[in-house]
């Protein structure tokens, strides 16, 4: 039988790792200060949040072998857990930025914390950078050392060419409804939040346990895509209707003009008069256009329309894991776990 991971098992590992990373720019005598600076920043931003992709990892590594992992085995996926942890803080410390938020996790953004401001910028670079120190410390003579650094470099520049897309459909001086489409929608989500989020985890797992096979990849990829699409409508719906208490974070997405799946649907079945509330209020940097606009989604019903589309998306969700192929060593129970997590999520 699998074992799941629990939250303080996972922190438990961090502290060997933060070692291992200020051992690592010790070796270039970086002056107090600045180390201090370094390990303030990955505990701000690596810890506090929920871990959901970090853990992934032991979970799907459990239940692919089928029972509980020894320590060994166990520290390997969590170090690999940690890895998606610190690429996640690489990219939210950024996107933060980019989208001009004001809370993460419930405090200020890292960027908006006292004495911050850009240096945030390097910060992030250099959460980055922990991922490798790491992957060459533990993983050098794992026979697939050179995949794993693939692919976290591919999983990346997927993210970043989804994130360029989103960043691009929402300029900041020019609102254009015409530019949303739902086409251009999904390639956003798929690419900026699927790969990194999902995809990633099991990818990982299965290299670690040398079962990383072209057909297992392929078949973790087709039901790890939708599982992530169906994840940042999550994220869209919960940016409009979600609590800031619960989500940790106050949503920006209609100030800041964003491609939201949200936006989308009110687009399909706007009236004219409608679709002049969203022209007139959308993508402004105001909070009364703002409220227009959420008052808008109210009276569109389009809470009632996210509950509809996420029965009917989970339904065929589950009905892709139904079909999958376990011959080469995949199991249905890490996709049930990865759904299970998400299903009705309101954080
Ligand atoms: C989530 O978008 C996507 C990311 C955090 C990826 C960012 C990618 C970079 C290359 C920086 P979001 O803006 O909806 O997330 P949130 O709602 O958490 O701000
Ligand atoms: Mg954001
Ligand atoms: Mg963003
Ligand atoms: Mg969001």
């Amino acid at each position: 039988m699998a074992q799941k991971t629990t939250l303080k098992e996972f922190e438990n590992v961090f502290p060997k790792l933060q070692e291992v990373l200020l051992e690592h720019v010790k070796s270039y005598k970086l002056p107090q200060e600045q180390l201090d600076w370094y390990k303030k920043s990955l505990e701000v931003n690596t810890l506090g949040g929920k871990c959901n992709r970090g853990m992934s990892v032991p979970d799907s590594a459990s239940l692919l072998l089928g029972r509980p992992l020894t320590e060994d085995e166990y520290f390997k996926a969590a170090t690999l857990g940690w890895m998606t942890e610190l690429l996640q803080a690489f990219f939210l410390v950024s996107d933060d930025i980019m989208d001009s938020s004001i809370t993460r996790r419930g405090k200020p953004c890292w960027y908006r914390q006292e004495g911050v401001g850009m240096i945030a910028i390097n910060d992030a670079f250099m959460l980055e950078a922990a991922i490798y120190t790491l992957l060459k410390k533990y993983f050098r003579d794992h026979p697939s050392y050179l995949e794993l650094i693939e692919l976290f470099h591919e999983v990346t520049f997927q993210t970043e060419i989804g994130q360029l897309c989103d960043l691009l459909t929402a300029p900041e001086d020019v609102v254009n409804l015409d530019n949303f489409s739902m086409e251009k929608y999904q390639f956003i989500v798929i690419y900026k939040t699927a790969y990194y989020s999902f995809y990633l985890p099991v990818a990982l797992a299965l290299h670690q346990l040398n079962i990383a096979t072209p057909k297992n990849l392929k078949a973790a990829e087709a039901i790890l895509i939708p599982l992530g699409e169906y994840f940042q409508i999550q994220d869209d719906y919960l940016d409009n209707f979600g609590l800031p208490e619960h989500i940790g974070k106050i949503g920006t997405d209609i100030m800041d003009n964003k491609c939201s799946w949200l936006v989308n649907q009110a687009l399909s079945i706007a009236t004219p008069e409608q679709r002049k509330v969203l022209e007139d209020n959308y993508g402004h940097k105001n909070k009364e256009k703002e409220a227009a606009v959420k008052k808008l989604y109210d009276e569109m019903q389009l809470e009632k329309r996210y509950q509809d589309y996420e029965e009917k998306r989970v339904g065929e969700i589950r009905e892709m894991i139904a079909q999958l192929d376990e011959s080469e060593g995949l199991k249905k129970g890490v996709f049930e776990a990865f759904l299970a997590k998400i299903y009705k999520r309101s954080k």
